[in-house]
Formats: C-alpha cells, sequence, structure tokens
C-alpha cells in the first residue's frame, strides 16, 4: 500500500462508489457513513468488501480537497484517516498515480490515463430513450406495451426499450406468459414504428426459482467454504452471482447476447452487473475484476459492436472500454428523498431523485470515457410526488449529460407536459460547466449545489425508527411483502390503462 501525508488537514474528501448506485460523493473528511442498512442489500448497493470499512473510503480512486480549492488524487482503493491517504490495490501492483492541482484539471488529466489504459466508448450518439421501469415496472405485457408504443405517435424518441417484467425469471430469459407473440414479434413492431427496439436484462444474476439455478449449480459463484455468494435480494428472493470464470457460463452468457440480437434489440441494458465482481473463490482463479471484466468483455463481443450497451449496476472502471453507456446513479424515482431510507436507514443508494443527482454528478468526470446515464427525467404530475423545480433540476441534469429518457406514458401527460416532453427531446442546449455544481445551460444558471448534501443523521425519536427500521428491511419476508405491496400499487394504476 502507499500513504500520502497530507501537508493540511483537507477540507473535504472525494468518495467514489463501487457500482453504478453505489454513494459517489464529496463530503466532510470527519464524516462518517454509517454502515448501510439494511446489511441485506450490501452486496447490490455498495462493495460488500468495504462495506463495514470506518474511514472514508472508496473505490478506485479517492481525492482530498484543500482549503484554497487544489485536490490531490490518489488512485486503488483509497481511504482517509488522520491527515492520510491511504491506498492499496487488491490484486496486482499497480503503479501509483497521484495528481495535484485544479479539480477539473486533475479529474480530465486522470480520464484520459484511463482512456489509454481501459479504453473508451467509440462515441455513438446517445439516442433519446423511452424505458417501460419508472412507469409500469414489472407490469408490463405484449397488449399494454403495444398501446403505449402508438400512443407515442411523433414524440422524438430513438429507442423503446423493453425493462424487467418480460422475462419468465431472472436466470432464465425466455418471455413468459405476457408476451404470448414472443420477443421477435415484439422488436419487430418497434421496429415497424422506425425505432431501435431496447431490451432489459440482469444476464449475472440468478433467482433459486430460476431452472438455469437448479441445472446449473455449478455456474454459480461460491466462496471458500463452499457457500453460495449472496449478490443480495430483490423481487421478493435472494440473488446468486454467476461465475464468469466458467467456460460453461461464458458460452450460455455468448448465446443470450446472440439470442435477443437475434430477436431483433440493438439497444441492450445489462443490469445487476455488480453480481461478476463479487469476492468468491472463481472456477478459475483470477482478480474479481478480471472475472468481470471478462466476462463483460464476451458479453460485448457477442452482442457485436454495433449494438448500443447501457452498464447498469455495473462496478465502474472494469465496465469502462466495454460498454457504450454507464448508469452513473442510483435509480430515480416520482419522490425527491425518501424519510425511510434516507434518514432512518441512512441510505443514500435507494431510489429517489436527490440521490440520483447527488452521485451521477460526483461522476460526470468520466464524461470523456462513457456515455453519462443519469436514469430517466419525469415530466408528468400524475402518479409524481416531485415539485416542479426538482422535476426541472432531473431534467437539466439530462442536458448536462446529454442523456435523455423518461418512462412517462404519454396517457398521463397533460398537453402542456408533453408539450415540455417535446421541447426537451429536441432542445441541444450549449452546456458550460461553471463550477463542481453550478452549470450554465444556454442562458440559465443551474446550481444543482443543495440537492447534493447529505440528510441528518437520524436523532431523537427516529433513532428507534433507525433501529426497527434497520431490523425490519434485512428481513426476506418484509422485503417480499414491501415488493407485494409496490406491484399491487403499480397494478392498481395500470388498470386504467
Ligand atoms: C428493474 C430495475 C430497473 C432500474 C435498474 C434496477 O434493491 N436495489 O438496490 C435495487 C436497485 C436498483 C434497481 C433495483 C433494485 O433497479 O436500475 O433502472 O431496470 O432494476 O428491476
Amino acid at each position: 500500500g502507499a500513504t500520502v501525508n497530507l501537508p493540511l488537514p483537507p477540507q473535504s474528501y472525494y468518495r467514489h462508489g463501487w457500482q453504478s448506485w453505489s454513494l459517489t460523493t464529496w463530503h466532510a473528511p470527519d464524516f462518517r457513513l454509517p454502515t448501510l442498512k439494511p446489511t441485506i442489500l450490501h452486496p447490490l448497493q455498495t462493495d460488500p468488501l468495504y462495506a463495514r470499512h470506518p474511514a472514508p473510503n472508496g473505490s478506485w480512486l479517492g481525492a482530498v480537497e484543500f482549503e484554497d480549492g487544489a485536490i490531490l488524487l490518489l488512485e486503488s482503493h483509497v481511504a482517509y484517516h488522520n491527515t492520510q491517504l491511504h491506498g492499496w490495490f487488491e490484486a496486482g501492483s499497480g503503479e501509483w498515480f497521484v495528481s495535484y492541482g485544479n479539480e477539473s484539471t486533475v479529474f480530465a488529466r486522470y480520464a484520459s490515463l484511463l482512456g489509454e489504459r481501459l479504453g473508451s466508448a467509440p462515441g455513438k450518439p446517445n439516442p433519446r430513450v423511452w424505458c417501460s421501469w419508472y412507469s409500469l415496472y414489472t407490469g408490463i405485457s405484449e397488449t399494454l406495451l403495444g398501446r403505449i408504443f402508438d400512443s407515442l405517435e411523433d414524440l422524438p424518441f430513438d429507442v423503446l426499450q423493453v425493462d424487467d417484467g418480460w422475462q419468465v425469471s431472472i436466470g432464465d430469459w425466455e418471455p413468459n406468459e405476457k408476451f404470448p407473440s414472443g420477443m421477435e414479434a415484439l422488436a419487430a413492431k418497434i421496429r415497424a414504428s422506425g425505432r431501435t427496439p431496447g431490451l432489459w436484462l440482469a444476464p449475472l444474476i440468478v433467482v433459486r426459482s430460476s431452472s438455469t439455478f437448479r441445472e446449473h449449480r455449478n455456474w454459480l459463484l461460491r466462496d471458500p467454504d463452499g457457500k453460495l455468494v449472496s449478490a443480495g435480494f430483490n423481487w421478493g428472493e435472494p440473488l446468486y452471482a454467476l461465475d464468469t470464470t466458467h467456460p460453461e457460463v461464458l458460452d450460455w452468457l455468448r448465446a443470450l447476447m446472440q439470442q435477443v440480437r437475434a430477436w431483433g434489440f440493438d439497444y441492450l441494458k445489462l443490469d445487476f452487473l455488480y453480481a461478476g465482481a463479487l469476492p468468491g473463490k472463481h472456477h478459475i482463479d483470477m482478480p474479481r475484476e478480471t472475472a468481470y471484466r471478462q466476462g463483460l468483455q464476451a458479453m460485448r463481443q457477442a452482442m457485436g459492436a454495433e449494438a448500443y450497451f447501457l452498464a447498469c449496476g455495473a462496478p465502474i472502471f472494469p465496465s469502462l472500454g466495454v460498454c457504450d453507456a454507464l448508469r452513473a446513479g442510483p435509480d430515480v424515482a416520482g419522490e425527491w428523498e425518501n424519510h425511510r431510507d434516507a434518514v432512518l436507514l441512512y441510505n443514500p443508494t435507494t431510489p429517489g431523485v436527490r440521490n440520483a443527482i447527488r452521485t451521477t454528478l460526483g461522476r460526470l468526470w468520466l464524461g470523456p470515457l462513457v456515455a453519462i446515464d443519469p436514469d430517466v427525467s419525469y415530466f408528468c404530475s400524475q402518479y409524481n410526488g416531485l415539485t416542479a423545480e426538482q422535476k426541472r433540476l432531473l431534467q437539466d441534469l439530462a442536458l448536462v449529460c446529454n442523456f435523455k429518457a423518461t418512462s412517462d406514458l404519454p396517457g398521463w401527460l397533460t398537453q402542456e407536459e408533453r408539450k415540455e416532453l417535446r421541447l426537451f427531446l429536441e432542445s441541444q442546449p450549449g452546456i458550460e460547466r461553471l463550477g463542481r455544481y453550478q452549470f450554465r445551460i444556454d442562458e440559465r444558471r443551474v446550481d444543482f449545489g443543495p440537492a447534493t448534501t447529505l440528510p441528518p443523521f437520524p436523532s431523537g425519536f427516529d433513532l428507534l425508527g433507525s433501529a426497527c427500521m434497520g431490523w425490519l428491511a434485512n428481513q426476506g419476508w418484509a422485503l417480499k411483502l414491501l415488493d407485494w405491496l409496490g406491484k399491487r400499487v403499480v397494478q392498481k394504476r395500470l388498470k386504467n390503462l
């Protein structure tokens, strides 16, 4: 490892989260992020290896800012402690890269160095995406999607992306009974409307109820004791990871990519990718991020260079040079911040606009290497708790990233909102960065700063709520119940469509 003695106590520390959803932000050097709750979700929200590390720390790089505004950046896993930066590499012996100077210059220089080492996206134009997730969730079906696709009429979307809900199961990537005509027909329907078909998959995870889990136990990542490695919990079920060093897994992943390309999907959102880089004992011994990158490269090679590949829930550095776009923050939601998640569980990786803005802003410097996906914007007031200003801020972030997407249903938009959506999709504003959080968007000055602060720690009565919630959120049955309740709310909304 390396230790950098800082000449002065810094003013702030740059924490870089491991994967898309993990917290990335500048914070006070004495700020201690409490261990995220619930622990059952650690594998899918942070690097589980460092989930309980007491000091401020982050993945692949860290930086500190001094009072005069100069920063010092150190490459490696970096922790800050007692006016020192401690850096270490999990595998191999990297060269030590340290850079000092003006913030934007240091990050730009570092990004170009990374580009030389890992490669960068070939710079395809970013498509304007309609994505099914943030209005329909898993309630999609071919009839419902068909009707919605028609209702988009001449709104200028380039890609219509079918999200989670089409598959038989996580691990069994065949269409379920809600898609009786099959995926090829669905892609053809999208293509016939003059747009590019897009599809969501989570190829590196499996659930117990999938036939892939049942039939290929030897494909799953295990710990040194032979126990299955947890990839977290979602859809009311525990998740497991495929071992991407297993040749049969690689073959299966390649075949899967060829299959979805043959169906006609040219835009692929591959999600929950962190599972490929979890710590464990691999079939072939190699560093976990090498194992991941090898799996990712196999999928890229099989889908073809011309496919648009969006990596989501993805460990950041080992995805660079392989994907076209990277989800750079947690999911958005129709609310700014959720008291339960933000304060009681003190978890800044959960769905919400504030969390998404904070972490995405922290990763804008990766822009020269990969398209930065800030997740979808909202225009709709129906079923949405965001204020007009909050919606606008999220749209502005999309303009800054030049990555435009929404899940809004035309049927839920007022005439005025539909107009705003069209204007957003058509606009190509001039963007100038004025500061870490300040931008000029055409003639408007936009300050994202107030959105980036972290919530207060629970105190008083909330301490009790925090202890109860922390316990409850760790119970599989409670998460399953929450999943079921969420589905009911969505089903109700979709009834009238
Ligand atoms: C589909 C969704 C959407 C979304 C993705 C991903 O438990 N979690 O921490 C958690 C985080 C993100 C998440 C799901 C669960 O959403 O980011 O756009 O595709 O999957 O299921």
